[in-house]
């Protein structure tokens, strides 16, 4: 096993530290002298990491502390990252609250911190602990992200790690996440005519990546009306930070558009008209539909 140890004498107390690297798949550890009862005034860590994509699985098959209320005095301390902190103390087998007794303890990732610490007696010639650990793979696809599905359509784990795919007709975007569709851009040319948002009324995909231009010959003006629904991811505070529209012309920006009450007429008095929509990763909304005419203007 590829572990360093290291001993410090860091006061006239005798305080005993040290620290232990484990990276194997797995693997066993113990207080000193197990299974003789453990010295007073050592504090020992042991690094548990196990490879990416998988967990920290830790068991006890023998733990026998000095008991103390909260575990004040001897204990062993578990960090799971990212989890809350756990110690222990006691003897399971008199019953005590406070052993592990049969739990396993699974890290939330790769690392988990084990702290072993004695105060300055034992009197009660407690024998300590003897630990197991392995690694387990994490399912991803059981996990979410902020509340979102780690993949939007179909998840696949492996051992080590997971991908993401998409249903017939989506493709996986480049975050290897979302499952979009393309948008072709269009360059409209008729006098009147209609653009939406990608499969409108139909929720939009996500990372969408929409950019069209209506072109007409010049001295044409262009008039846009948007019909509902108009259902664009908003915020009730922040302009638009999710899902945006925005129309432009030579010198004249409008939007960015989002929410769910639809802007009125826009008189864009130009004959040519920028159209961008963007969305990202979450949110399932309708969309926007432009009906757009045109007059001539002298
Ligand atoms: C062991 O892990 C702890 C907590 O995660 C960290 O503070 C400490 O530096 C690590 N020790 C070594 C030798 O890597
Ligand atoms: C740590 O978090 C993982 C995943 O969130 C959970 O399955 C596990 O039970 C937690 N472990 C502890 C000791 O709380
Ligand atoms: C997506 O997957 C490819 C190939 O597995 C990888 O090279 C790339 O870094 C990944 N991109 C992201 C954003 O995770
Ligand atoms: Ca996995
Ligand atoms: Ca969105």
């Amino acid at each position: 096993m590829n572990s360093v140890f290291r001993v410090c004498v860091l006061s006239v107390l005798l305080h005993v530290s040290g620290s232990v690297e484990l990276t194997g798949l797995f693997g066993s550890f113990s207080s000193p002298g197990f299974p003789e009862p453990y010295p007073d005034n050592h504090r020992l860590v042991w690094n548990i990491s196990v490879p990416e994509g998988h967990r920290v699985k830790l068991y006890f098959t023998h733990f026998s502390l000095e008991p103390s209320q909260h575990c004040e005095y001897d204990y062993l301390q578990v960090l799971a990252e990212s989890n809350e902190t756990l110690r222990f103390c006691g003897d399971g087998e008199k019953g005590s609250e406070s052993a592990p007794r049969n739990t396993v303890i699974l890290s939330a990732r790769e690392r988990m911190s084990v702290v072993f610490n004695s105060d300055y007696s034992n009197e009660g010639r407690f024998t300590g602990f003897r630990a197991f650990y392995t690694s387990e793979d994490i399912n991803e696809c059981l996990a979410t992200a902020d509340g979102e599905d780690v993949c939007d359509h179909l998840c696949h784990n492996y051992i080590g790690g997971f991908y993401c795919t998409c249903r017939l007709g989506f493709l996986l975007h480049d975050n290897n996440a979302s499952c979009t569709v393309p948008c072709p851009s269009q360059v409209l040319t008729t006098p009147s005519g209609v653009l939406t948002s990608p499969g409108y009324p139909s929720p939009y995909p996500p990372m969408s990546q929409c950019d069209h231009t209506i072109h007409l010959p010049e001295g044409h003006r262009l008039l846009l009306d948007f019909p509902e629904p108009f259902d664009v991811e908003g915020h009730p505070e922040i302009p638009c930070p999710y899902d945006t529209l925005k129309i432009w012309t030579t010198g004249q920006e409008y939007g960015p558009f989002c929410g769910s009450s639809a802007p009125g007429r826009i008189d864009t008095g130009s004959y040519r008209v920028h159209i961008s929509f963007r969305s990202d990763r979450s949110g399932k909304h309708k969309g926007w539909k432009i009906k757009y005419t045109s007059n001539t203007s002298d």
